[in-house]
């Protein structure tokens, strides 16, 4: 499908972004990266930004000349419309075991622990010890599944949107809740692996960093 340069609303430290931000650099799409700071500056909320995404948050994709929220959309609409390479397992199985993957990361994780909740606790330990115990508890669901699924990637030998889901929220395990993923032995050799491949590297926050 013919396109123009895609343009990506992210933050260099949020876990959806780079997950747009590696399944952009995996199917080789071109696009440029228009920071929106969520943390000091609290740009999401802005005016502008809203109209951008309603939601008030990272990330937004411009591409076909249409705005996209919602970074499993996002996938999923790359994956529709540009399949080759494929993100996706062949077999229905294997699919479900994917979407499971990425449930844990989505919905399990990721947003019991975003920054957008930390004004609505008392003090920064109580928001620490919530955000802690659910990745905590993520993270022990994907070790206990992964140990059955894994291959050389999440869901077998193919990476599929689960690799994408799984390696920004463990980086935000590591960097900002200073978890230590040697209890997690699958989780820790996939996430390994998977740093070592050239879209995450690519896509990396201390990469993306230095751009912005
Ligand atoms: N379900 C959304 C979640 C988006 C989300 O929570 N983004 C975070 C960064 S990873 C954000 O913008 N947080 C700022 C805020 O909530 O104010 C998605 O997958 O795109």
């Amino acid at each position: 499908m013919a396109s123009n340069r895609a343009i990506m609303y992210g933050y260099y430290l949020s876990s959806c972004s780079w997950r747009v931000r590696a399944a952009l650099q995996y199917k080789r799409i071109p696009f440029e990266e228009r920071s929106v700071d969520i943390v000091k500056a609290r740009q999401q909320s802005t005016e502008e930004y809203r109209a951008i995404n309603p939601a008030q948050k990272v990330p937004a994709l411009v591409i076909d000349n249409v705005t996209l929220v919602e970074s499993m959309a996002i996938l999923q609409y790359l994956e529709d419309t540009r399949p080759e390479p494929t993100l996706t397992p062949k077999t229905p199985l294997l699919r479900a075991k994917m979407t499971e993957l990425c449930e844990i990361v989505v919905s399990g994780i990721q947003p019991l622990q975003n920054v957008g909740l930390r004004p609505h606790f008392e003090s920064l330990q109580k928001y620490q010890k919530f955000t802690k115990y659910w990745t905590e508890r993520g993270l022990q669901t994907l070790e206990d599944l992964l140990q059955k699924s894994a291959g050389k990637y999440c869901v077998g030998d193919q990476i599929t949107m689960a690799d994408i889901c799984l390696v920004p929220q463990l980086y935000n395990a590591v960097s900002r809740h200073e978890l230590d993923l040697s209890k997690y032995p699958t989780v820790s050799k996939l996430y390994q692996t998977l740093l070592n491949e050239n879209f995450f590297q690519q896509t990396h926050p201390e990469k993306v960093k230095s751009k912005v």
